[in-house]
């Protein structure tokens, strides 16, 4: 790592390099008004790798981070739809090509009420420095809509991706943006937004990732990011010579990467012990073994259910309504919800409770004052652009499957996905260790950027 006068020897920013964060950051915001999440991750990643731009005087000159904070391409776009009342819904819809430098653009799409520009525009920016680390040619993107899949029929959802795609379509295509999913979106939305893609392109091609088996998926995409931010976990504790095998865990969320978090850690012998959504939080002391994950998936994913009918199907386990996990004392935290839900009370909690390790399975969970409770306790602490990369890898896996029109065994994904994490282990403690301590979010933010900034100094002005 690079000494100069923006960074003193710990790895730590220096006075002059918190001047130049400050104006970068007072720039981003007035440029970017109320985009509060937008500011957020810039920040972060503005902390880490800033101290490179100074000492890298191509990186300066070409105002590398100046381009990487401002998307290629904003589309936005209105979704009209019919209910099933026979009422007309207008929603919103957006897709953020944020950065192409190293591949097509990549990321999820977003159905959710709280979706806004500024929280597609994070997710964007994130998604460029986790797909920069999965080692694979993959560009940033991301999308989505304020639609609220919760509640609607079938029909309607389906009534709704397809008038989402009849704009989107002329945007994507395999070697241009592969969209995904991500909150909202999963296997039955993917399906409805193939079909439509399909019609009106008169295409079959590699265009979306999570595709249903039946139509050019990949074995493990499912449960990809869950057993991903496991896998990280396992490497986070490998470094202290020290293992997932007993270890009693929470989970926030109850959607795809919270399943296959709970799946993943239960074939390592940890222990379970919560599960969240909206409205809140189920703690099962006796653990979530195979049989409740089972009944889970199927509330979730074919009933649709809240989490609270949990405590009243499964004796010992208790519902807190408006209440999120981090209270309960744990040794592991996976987040796999969404944004900023731990705080810094939160984070004090867990490292109060025991808590030795957090993997984070949602992107950003964490806020910038509860992340700072983590590294102060110098706890292990995986930030999402690298804990969560194992979803957007095996898309990109599923693209080279579909490039080569093949089907890898589920074995050679699963392998293929656990060398993935380790790589960005091992590429984030090369960025981030200072002494015994290894800084994931420096680590992955430098690391994440270095290979997407060499690309854009080699491809000129664009
Ligand atoms: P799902 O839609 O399958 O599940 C989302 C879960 O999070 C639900 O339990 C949901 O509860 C809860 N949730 C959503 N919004 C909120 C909120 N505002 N407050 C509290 N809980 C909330 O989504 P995923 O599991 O796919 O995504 C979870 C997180 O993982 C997101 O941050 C996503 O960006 C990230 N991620 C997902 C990847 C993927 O491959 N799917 C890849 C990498 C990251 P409720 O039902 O009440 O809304
Ligand atoms: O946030 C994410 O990485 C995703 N939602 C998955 C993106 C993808 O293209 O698989």
């Amino acid at each position: 790592m690079q000494n100069n006068n923006t960074e003193i020897s710990d790895g730590s920013v220096s006075a002059e390099g918190r001047r130049l964060i400050e104006g970068f950051m007072n720039d981003i915001i007035a440029r970017n008004p109320g985009e509060l999440e937008f500011h957020q991750a810039v920040r972060e990643v503005a902390e880490s790798v800033v101290p490179i731009v100074e000492a890298t005087p191509a990186y300066r000159e070409a105002r590398i981070l100046d381009r990487l904070v401002e998307p290629e391409r904003v589309i936005m776009f209105r979704v009209p739809w019919v209910d099933d009342r026979g009422g007309v819904q207008i929603n919103r819809g957006y897709r953020i090509e944020m950065n192409s430098a190293i591949g097509p653009y990549k990321g999820g799409v977003r159905f959710h009420p709280t979706v806004t520009l500024g929280v597609l525009k994070f997710l964007a920016f994130e998604q460029v420095f986790k797909n920069s680390l999965t080692t694979l040619a993959l560009g940033g993107g991301k999308g989505g809509s304020d639609f609220d899949p919760k509640g609607k029929s079938d029909q309607e959802v389906m009534r709704f991706c397809q008038s989402f795609m009849n704009e989107l379509y002329r945007h994507i295509g395999p070697d241009t943006d592969v969209p995904a999913g991500d909150i909202g979106v999963g296997a039955r939305e993917i399906g409805y937004l193939f079909g439509q893609y399909k019609r009106i392109s008169n295409r079959f091609c590699g265009v979306l990732t999570g595709k249903g088996m039946a139509y050019g998926g990949s074995l493990i995409r499912p449960e990809a990011t869950g057993y991903g931010a496991v896998y990280f976990a396992q490497e986070m504790l490998a470094t202290r010579d020290d293992s997932l095998e007993g270890k009693m865990a929470t989970v926030s969320g109850s959607g795809n990467v919270a399943q296959y978090t709970v799946e993943k850690l239960l074939e390592f012998g940890a222990k379970p012990v919560t599960l969240s959504d909206s409205a809140g939080t189920v703690v099962d002391p006796e653990g979530i073994d195979a049989e409740k994950l089972a009944w889970v998936m199927e509330l979730k994913n074919i009933r649709r259910g809240r989490i609270s009918e949990y405590a009243d199907r499964f004796r010992g386990a208790t519902y807190y309504a408006n209440q999120r996990p981090w209270n309960v004392g744990c040794d592991l935290a996976f987040p796999s919800a969404t944004q900023n839900e731990i705080d810094a009370a939160d984070a004090r909690a867990l490292v109060e409770g025991g808590c030795m390790c957090v993997s984070e399975g949602a992107n950003m969970p964490t806020s910038p004052e509860a992340a700072d409770v983590f590294l102060g306790a110098k706890i292990l602490y995986g930030p999402g652009k690298a804990a969560n990369a194992g979803g957007v890898a095996v898309s990109g896996l599923e693209m080279t499957q579909n490039y080569g029109v093949m089907r890898w065994p589920r074995e050679e994904v699963d392998l293929r996905l656990r060398q993935i994490m380790k790589s960005i282990h091992t590429n984030c403690e090369r960025y981030g260790r200072t002494g015994d301590f290894v800084n994931y979010v420096r680590g992955a933010n430098v690391a994440g950027f270095v290979k997407v900034a060499d690309a854009m100094l080699q491809q000129g002005i664009v």
